[in-house]
C-alpha cells in the first residue's frame, strides 16, 4: 500500500520517512508522482489547514494521504507566529533563516526564558474523503543564538531545557523521540494500520 505525504517541505518528509516505517507501506512524496499543488492555508486552526491540504492531495491523487500543519507558539508573543509560522516574514522569498532572525529580533529585550511550544496536527484522508486527525506538542524555549545544523525551520533556535540542546543539535532519530510531529504521528498510526489491514 502507498501513503502520500502532502508536503513540499523536505525536512518534514525526511522525518515522516523515519517515523512511519511499516512493512508493506510505501511513503510517497508529491514530487515522486508529479503532483504539484498550491493549497491556500486559510483555515482558522491547524486541524482545518491539515485537513485542507490532505483533502486537496487525496482528491488529486486518489491516494490515502497524510498532511501536516505545524507551527511555533511563543508565549511572550501571545502564541505567535502560530498558524502563521511559515509566513511570519511577509516578503516573497523569505527563508527559514530570515524567519528565525525576525523571531529573535521580536524577542530581544524581553525577559528570558522565552517559553515556546511547537504544535503539529496531522490529517489522514482516505480516498472517500474521510478525515482523521491527531495532534502533538513539544515544549521548549527560544534562544537568541542559533545552535546546530540539523532539522529545518526554527530548529536552530528551539531549545529543549531537559536535553540542554536545540532540536537542530539532535539527529532525526533523536528529534523523532520528542517532537510534536512524532507525537502526532504516533497518535494517528493505529488509523494508518487499520487501512493497511483492510488493503
Ligand atoms: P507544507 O505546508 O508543504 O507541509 P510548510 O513548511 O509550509 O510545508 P507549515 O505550513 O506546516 O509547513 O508551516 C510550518 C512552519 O513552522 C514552517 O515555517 C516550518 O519551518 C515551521 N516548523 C514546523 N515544524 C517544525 C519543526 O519540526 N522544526 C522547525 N520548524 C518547524
Amino acid at each position: 500500500m502507498k501513503l502520500l505525504i502532502a508536503t513540499s517541505n523536505p525536512g518534514k518528509m525526511h522525518e515522516f520517512r523515519l517515523l512511519i516505517d511499516l512493512p508493506e507501506l510505501e511513503l510517497v512524496a508529491p514530487s515522486e508522482i508529479g503532483l504539484k499543488l498550491e493549497v491556500e492555508e486559510n483555515g482558522a486552526t491547524y486541524a482545518e489547514n491539515a485537513a485542507l491540504k490532505g483533502r486537496a492531495f487525496s482528491s488529486a491523487s486518489g491516494m490515502l494521504t497524510l498532511a501536516d500543519d505545524s507551527g511555533l507558539e511563543v508565549e511572550a508573543l501571545g502564541g505567535l507566529p502560530g498558524l502563521r509560522s511559515a509566513r511570519f516574514v511577509n516578503e516573497a522569498g523569505a527563508t527559514d533563516a530570515d524567519r528565525r532572525r525576525f523571531l529573535v529580533a521580536h524577542l530581544n529585550g524581553r525577559l528570558r526564558p522565552w517559553t515556546a511550544r511547537f504544535r503539529c496536527v496531522v490529517a489522514l484522508v482516505d480516498s472517500q474523503g474521510k478525515v482523521d486527525l491527531a495532534e502533538g506538542v513539544c515544549d521548549g524555549e527560544i534562544v537568541p543564538q542559533e545552535r546546530g545544523v540539523n532539522g529545518f525551520g526554527y530548529d536552530p533556535v528551539f531549545w529543549i531545557p531537559g536535553l540542554g540542546k536545540t532540536t537542530a543539535e539532535l539527529d532525526t532519530i533523536q528529534k523523532n523521540q520528542i517532537s510534536h510531529r512524532a507525537r502526532a504521528v504516533r497518535a494517528i498510526l493505529p488509523k494508518i494500520q487499520e487501512h493497511l489491514s483492510k488493503s
